[in-house]
């Protein structure tokens, strides 16, 4: 049984709405991984609301704060965070060391794939010869073209290659995967920035998408992940990966309030067809077990 199914039994426990109920809501909020801050505001919007709707069953206060959550993973700043997926795209998949971005990219590669568009991958990974290999495995389970380069080669030269490519074949969406070990901040940026010139000036017309990939199961940790990227680079996208191990998931809610990043897709398992396009109402329905 997931966490927050378990709020469920928290709120009919209650008689009444005081400030021990808070406290212990608070808890566990933090504890589903909703993080501090985020809390906190989650709690003060229930309180106004408690008062000025003049509720007090604790069990109505669920529905509420369910309908603040989908409500705060709606804000996503755009109108449509999916707009570059119609028009020619270059996807920058990036992320910390193993959480998951090779498999990601497999994964978008066969959603695209599926939905009828002309994909590309490229295996700008090149930190390791077994990177590119396990990259050349998901373009052939999912029959899509891979420009590779070669082991501690420079992964620029890969994007530019790539992007070559994908002009002569007038492929739909490049989907780029990179090495998750670049030791410190400054090699990142400068590897990066890099990669974004090649792309700004040798595919200026294309859509340009940056999605970090983060582990859902690591909680805090994902979420100063996100931001360090956001330092360094242009992100317009989150990937929420592994939450089929976490029974918690609190942290889509924390990562979309506090860095104002949509999370736009999320990783359900290890299989091709593991992946899907972010759905607050389900996602949170998801967390409190509810099915409506
Ligand atoms: N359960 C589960 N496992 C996942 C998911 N996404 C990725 N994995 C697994 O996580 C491990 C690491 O995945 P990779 O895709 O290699 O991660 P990466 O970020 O490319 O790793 P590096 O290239 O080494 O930085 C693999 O064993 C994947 O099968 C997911 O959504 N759920
Ligand atoms: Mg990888």
């Amino acid at each position: 049984m997931g966490f927050f199914s378990k709020l469920t039994s928290f709120f009919t426990g209650y008689k009444e709405i005081d400030e021990e109920f808070y406290e212990e809501l608070e808890e566990n909020l933090v504890m589903g991984d909703v993080g501090i801050a985020t809390t906190e505001q989650l709690i003060e919007k229930l309180k106004v609301q408690v008062r000025e709707k003049r509720i007090s069953e604790p069990s109505a206060c669920r529905e509420l704060l369910m309908e603040n959550m989908k409500e705060a993973l709606r804000e996503t700043g755009s109108d449509d965070p999916y707009a570059f997926e119609r028009g020619k795209s270059v996807v920058l998949v990036v992320g910390v060391n193993g959480v998951g971005k090779t498999t990601t990219v497999g994964k978008l590669a066969a959603m695209y794939k599926n939905e009828g568009k002309k994909v590309l991958l490229s295996a700008a990974d090149t930190f390791r010869a077994a990177a590119i290999d396990q990259l050349d495995i998901w373009a052939k389970r999912t029959d899509v073209d891979i420009v590779k380069g070669v082991e501690g080669g420079d992964p620029g030269s890969v994007i530019f290659d790539s992007i070559q490519a994908s002009k002569a074949r007038n492929t739909d969406i490049l989907l780029c995967d990179t090495a998750g070990r670049l030791h410190n901040k400054k090699n990142l940026m400068n590897e990066l920035n890099k990669i974004n010139t090649i792309i700004k000036t040798e595919y200026a017309d294309a859509n340009r998408e940056t999605l970090v990939v983060v582990d859902g199961t690591t909680g805090q940790n994902a979420l100063s992940q996100a931001k360090q990227f956001m330092e360094v680079t242009d992100v317009t996208g989150l990937v929420l990966t592994k939450l089929d191990g976490s029974a918690k998931g609190g942290i889509a809610i924390a990562i979309q309030n506090e860095l104002h990043i949509p999370v736009k897709y999320i990783g359900l398992g290890e299989k091709v067809t593991d992946l899907e396009r972010f759905d607050p109402d389900k996602f949170v329905n998801g967390l409190f077990d509810v099915t409506i």
